[in-house]
């Protein structure tokens, strides 16, 4: 049989290598073949969303950025300064978590959606054509957020003008400064040439992006345990994978840029400078609870500890 999976990236970006992968280890272990789509060859995200959904497709990686729009309880990836940037910590962190891998099934099969795994693809960074050190300097600045509603929060805490737009539209929206800043991992700045259209990258710490891998949940509790446990071994060994590809990742992206672009600047927020940005983050964390209500209160209480679980067990 052959299996459609659909991702948000290109085939060399993060989500295609962890995508090659398990295609790799479902083809070596099983007679399954697995037919990759790389981004803007099935449409955007919410199109390859709803086509796992109608099982046209088998599977689909999409980030919560997207998901939150259909899983609002998914948003709590949005609360700034919750997940650690380190990625030691946030590898054991997605591994353990008993909100990833024990409650978020759960919401995901309200959707018709078997949660395979989810993982960290790097710290957020934010690209502008303005430097900016604090809220005040981001007063009038359009950026660009995934489409969810307490990314569009975060921003607005953040002093900004947040604009909610699908990928495809981010490098023209920037060309013709409809908006003048997006975020995004450093890999993803390089190799989709944000620096083209922007020119200062600025890290304030705030987050990590994850994105999340599943499956149509009929076709999979359909299938027959063999099966099931191919692709769960898959997904382990993809998992794998892609933490150790990430390794330096960040900071190959920041060489290749000044490359590419010598005059792009870099900066990092001292604590100081990030004060009223953490301080904006209880106003997002309050309106996630507003937001989600009891449940997503449960999520956020069960990551925190999952979270200091992990912490704990990278500084020992
Ligand atoms: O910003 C976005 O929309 C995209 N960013 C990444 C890192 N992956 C896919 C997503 O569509």
């Amino acid at each position: 049989e052959t299996w459609r999976y659909a991702f948000e990236e290109a085939l060399d970006e993060v989500q295609g290598i962890f995508a090659q992968k398990f295609k790799e280890e479902v083809e070596a272990n099983s007679d399954h073949e697995i037919q990759l789509f790389p981004y803007g060859t099935l449409g955007e995200s919410a199109d390859t969303m709803e086509q796992a959904q109608a099982g046209i497709l088998q599977f689909v990686d999409q980030s919560p950025g997207f998901t939150g729009s259909l899983i609002p309880e998914a948003q709590v990836f949005f609360v700034p300064y919750l997940l650690p940037t380190d990625t030691e910590t946030l590898a054991s962190f997605f591994r353990n978590s008993e909100a990833i891998n024990g409650m978020f099934p759960e919401l995901y099969a309200e959707q018709g959606l078997e949660l395979l795994t989810m993982f960290p693809e790097g710290e957020v960074a934010i690209t502008t054509k303005e430097p900016f050190a604090s809220p005040d300097e981001l007063d009038e600045v359009k950026v660009r957020t995934m489409t969810n509603p307490l990314l569009v929060e975060s921003y607005k805490a953040f002093g900004a003008t947040p604009t909610p737009l699908p990928w495809g539209e981010v490098y023209g929206a920037l060309q013709t400064n409809i908006i003048q800043g997006q975020e995004n991992p450093m890999f993803f700045i390089e190799s989709t040439k944000m620096y083209e259209v922007t020119d200062h990258v600025t890290m304030i710490g705030h987050n990590n992006f994850t994105t999340a891998v599943m499956a149509n949940k009929d076709f999979y509790d359909g299938l027959p345990e063999e099966d099931r446990q191919v692709i769960e071994n898959a997904i382990d060994v993809a998992f794998d994978h892609i933490i150790e590809y990430q390794k330096g990742l960040h900071e190959t992206s920041i060489e290749k840029i000044k490359e590419a672009k010598p005059s792009m600047t870099f900066t990092t927020l001292t604590e100081e400078q990030r004060a009223p940005f953490r301080e904006a983050a209880q106003e997002v964390e309050a309106r996630f609870i507003e937001m989600t209500g009891e449940g997503g209160q449960a999520i956020l209480d069960q990551m925190k500890k999952d979270l200091a679980e992990a912490q704990e067990a990278s500084s020992s």
